[in-house]
């Protein structure tokens, strides 16, 4: 029997081994399953096929729900992904998405708060996988009031504008700075990704309210979230582009990465280090390091520098608490 094939479909959802699948700029989902053998690829990766995958197959015959189900045989090579260590006793890898035109992390700035390490794991892992990377200071409402968090918040843009990243400041509460927020998002393929409980679904909502995602409040006893999404999925914005909404992320292991390549991934460390007097300077313990004169000369924020140095100790570590 001659199967129907398709091409160029969009992974916009996994629950478990079930995918939706649409194709783009078209917005019409319909379920697929994998191939047998493209479950066996995924012997060393929690999800062999993730949102934002380009994938072709044909249709199964049959009906599935009232709908055909389409059966994922090939995955197009990947413009890019996004891929984190799946935890830390675990030896699989979890690939967070693919194809990104970008990627955010969502952070608080108030509660709950986002320590600098997770900051720097996933802008390390997005300059390793050739994703450009900004980061979005949600709950900025919150700050007048918020006694002690101007502060932190200042700091934060401080630092991660001395390395060179860009800051959006917003307030899904209030809708302050969405415009401009949505302005970067038209045309492209976005991912929000942080801990949970920053408030990235209510930023999508607040992008457009017609989506309706389920957001809860902080836990008032611990001041962290309470894992409200749970899959990574893919919507449409009524104002343009595509927005993978994420559940909160616990820890970002790093995948792989020799000390040497980490510094490489520190943009403000990597431009310095054509002065260091070593080759290869890992900016540790060498003399006659311009990164570590750059540090002292406060240049290069000590935050980033701590984090570099804990990186290239343990890059696979890095677990959030909660
Ligand atoms: N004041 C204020 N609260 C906000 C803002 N954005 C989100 N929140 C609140 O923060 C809480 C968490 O928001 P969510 O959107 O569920 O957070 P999330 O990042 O999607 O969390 P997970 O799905 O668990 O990863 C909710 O009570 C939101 O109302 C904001 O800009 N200002
Ligand atoms: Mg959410
Ligand atoms: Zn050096």
């Amino acid at each position: 029997m001659q199967l129907q094939t398709f091409e160029n479909a969009t992974v916009v959802k996994q629950t478990g081994s079930l995918y939706r699948l649409t194709f783009l700029p078209g917005w019409e989902p319909f379920t697929a399953i994998l191939s047998g053998r493209l479950r066996l690829r995924g012997s060393k990766l929690t999800n062999p096929v993730t949102v934002g995958d380009q994938v072709s197959g044909h249709w199964q015959p049959g009906e599935y729900n009232q709908q055909r189900k389409a059966v994922i045989t090939d995955i197009h090579p990947r413009k890019n992904y996004l891929i984190r260590k799946a935890a830390n006793w675990s030896r699989q890898a979890h690939v967070i998405a693919a194809n990104l035109d970008w990627a955010y992390v969502v952070v608080s700035a108030t509660e709950p708060q986002t320590p600098f390490q997770f900051i720097d794991r996933f802008l390390v892992t997005c300059q390793a996988y050739s994703v450009p990377a900004a980061i979005v200071l949600n709950k900025t409402d919150e700050l007048e009031w918020a006694e002690g968090y101007d502060q932190s918040a200042f700091h934060l843009k401080d630092v991660y504008t001395r390395a060179g990243y860009q800051i959006l400041e917003v307030s899904g509460k209030t809708g302050a700075g969405m415009d401009a927020f949505a302005e970067k998002l038209k045309g492209k393929i976005s991912l929000l990704s942080g801990i949970s409980g920053v408030g990235k679904s209510t930023l999508v909502n607040a992008l457009d309210p017609s989506l309706q995602l389920k957001t809860a409040p902080i836990s008032h006893a611990h001041l962290t979230g309470k894992h409200t999404t749970t899959f990574y999925e893919m919507h449409p914005l009524r104002t343009g582009g595509f927005i993978i909404d994420s559940p909160g992320i616990k820890g970002f292991g790093l995948l792989d990465m020799t000390k040497e390549e980490i510094s490489h991934y520190f943009p403000e460390i990597f431009a310095l280090s054509p002065g260091c007097r070593f080759n290869g300077c890992l900016h540790a313990e060498e003399p006659d390091c311009a990164v570590k004169e750059a540090v002292e000369k406060g240049k290069i924020s000590e935050e980033r520098y701590y984090s570099y140095l804990r990186l290239l100790e343990d890059p696979e570590g890095g677990k959030y608490r909660t």
